[in-house]
């Protein structure tokens, strides 16, 4: 208890602050509880509103790359609390101490995208049909913004909304999952640390957080005051907060549920297949929306895959995620243990052999966690509980005979997020990619379908929410755009060659 004091001291968080309060925060390391923090009350989430309403008109005002040096020094902040924030997302999220240093590092790496982006926010010039004119766009800063977050990615996900947010000139308000608060906050502190070094430059209300539990992200999905509402978690969250936000002409970003691909075909590199599916599978215990959930293999080549799967999978070090060595620690809790188990026993009763695992570990060591071996269970089709998402470590296998069929089943689900293709034959490979092939937001070639950078733009079509982002042109949603056209000309033509007198 005492380690995790003083690492919650280095974050800025203090002892008064993880005491006494209403919302419990368990490890899934242990089950041990590591903070009760004092929930955010409704009123306090209305004067937060107003407030980013009021910073959002000097913050508007700030030129983007004087914007951009504020996501400079959170960079830095967050380089230097890596080790810490890494950890506590390991106790807090159950992540290995790879992946949560991984995460730190994907806010770092954000930072310094939404950095080169400040000089880059730039709009079209188009030419005009009339003479002595002329169109051009602007982006201009859109309001305040909504970040709601889920356990998985406690850290990076807030980085990836924010950064790109505050360049674009937008205040944030963050709600971090209740069940990895810990981790949202010290990424938030980090964030304050930068704003104090910024100085006055930054108006009161800039960035703020809300701790508790859904009626509170409601109150912020429900406000006219905040513009966009970005929001990850299941595609049930996603049904509640999409028609809230359409309901008031609001913009969202969902981020949903996925039921992430891989199609293998006699051309792989099966070795190569074989890291990729570990790392998508069991990496993280399969809660990442990007994990991998179904494997479609070319019916001549599973055995030979299948088989060095199962060694593989026989090897894996599962346990304590502080250790080093491990690369499987726990689910979230117990709700999630219970949802593979009957993932795992419906699959059964719609014809599924389970290949490998599905049974509860290290349950005398820690009775209050739920660590759980990795599941491989053979379908013969893919039926209704393949469709679904199952947040833990079970991958499905289905096996194909023509390449057409692959694709099929491929796309035969409601989720739409991450996909991908082992193979080295360039007609499979670029029908995968193209118009007729996989209908996911990524679509990856010979690397699994998780681990994304986040210099492309992120998310998924279909039931994953259909929006994106992180890099590429994703910064544009924190934007309103303005088209303006210009007469530098003494008539006064009208457009479609209309006369008007
Ligand atoms: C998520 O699981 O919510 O691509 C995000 C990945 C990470 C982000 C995942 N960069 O796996």
């Amino acid at each position: 208890m005492s380690e995790l004091l003083s690492v919650l001291q280095r974050c800025g968080i203090a002892v008064g602050e993880i005491q006494g309060g209403a919302l419990a925060v368990r490890s899934p390391v242990d089950g041990a509880e590591l903070a009760r923090l004092r929930e955010t009350s409704p009123d306090e989430v209305n004067g937060s509103i107003a407030k980013s309403a009021a910073a959002f008109l000097k913050w508007r005002m700030v030129p983007a790359p004087v914007r951009g040096e504020l996501v400079r020094l959170w960079g830095e902040e967050l380089r230097e609390a890596r080790r810490d924030i890494g950890w506590i997302v390991s106790i807090e999220a159950g992540k290995i101490i790879e992946e949560g240093l991984g995460e730190v590092q994907e806010g770092v790496d954000i930072c310094e995208f939404a950095l080169g982006l400040s000089r880059q926010l730039h709009g079209k010039t188009i030419v005009s049909e009339r003479p002595g004119h002329r169109i051009m766009e602007q982006y201009h800063p859109l309001g305040p913004v909504a970040i709601i977050t889920a356990f998985n990615f406690p850290s990076a996900v807030f980085a990836w909304n924010a950064a790109l947010a505050l360049v674009c000139g937008d205040p944030v308000i963050f709600k971090p999952s209740e069940k990895a608060v810990l981790s949202g906050l010290a990424t938030f502190r980090a964030l304050e640390r930068a704003i104090a070094r910024f100085g006055d430059r930054a108006p009161d209300g800039l960035a703020q957080i809300v701790i508790g539990s859904a009626p509170l992200a409601e109150m912020l999905v429900e406000s006219p005051s905040i513009p966009l509402v970005s929001a990850t978690g299941s595609t049930r969250m996603g049904r509640i907060v999409g028609p809230k936000v359409a309901s008031r002409f609001g913009k969202r970003i969902l981020e949903l549920g996925g039921n992430n691909a891989m199609v293998v075909t006699p051309a792989a590199d099966l070795d190569m297949a074989v890291r990729a599916i570990l790392f998508s599978a069991v990496g993280t215990a399969g809660q990442r929306c990007t994990s991998l959930r179904r494997l479609i293999v070319h019916r001549s080549v599973k055995a030979a895959l299948l088989a060095k799967l199962l060694k593989a999978y026989a090897d894996l070090r599962i346990g304590n995620p502080l250790v080093a060595g491990t690369l499987v620690g726990p689910l979230i809790d117990q709700r999630a243990f219970d949802a593979l188990q009957h993932a795992i026993a419906t699959a059964q009763q719609q014809g599924g052999k389970v290949l490998a695992g599905g049974q509860r570990m290290l349950a005398e060591e820690f009775p209050n966690a739920w660590y759980v071996r990795p599941a491989i269970v053979e379908m013969p089709a893919q039926t209704a509980i393949v469709r679904e998402e199952t947040f833990g470590p079970l991958l499905y296998v289905l096996a194909y005979d023509a390449f057409d069929e692959a694709i099929a089943i491929h796309n035969d689900v409601p989720q739409g997020l991450s996909s991908c293709i082992f193979s080295n034959d360039l007609r499979e490979v670029e029908t995968f990619l193209s118009a007729a092939g996989s209908d996911c937001g990524m679509a990856n070639v010979n690397i699994g379908p998780s681990g994304a950078e986040i210099g492309g733009a992120f998310g998924g079509e279909k039931e994953t929410g259909g929006d994106r982002e992180s890099g590429s042109d994703a910064w544009k949603q924190y934007m309103r755009r303005t088209t303006n056209t210009i007469n530098f000309s003494k008539e006064l033509p009208l457009a479609q060659g209309i006369n008007f007198s």
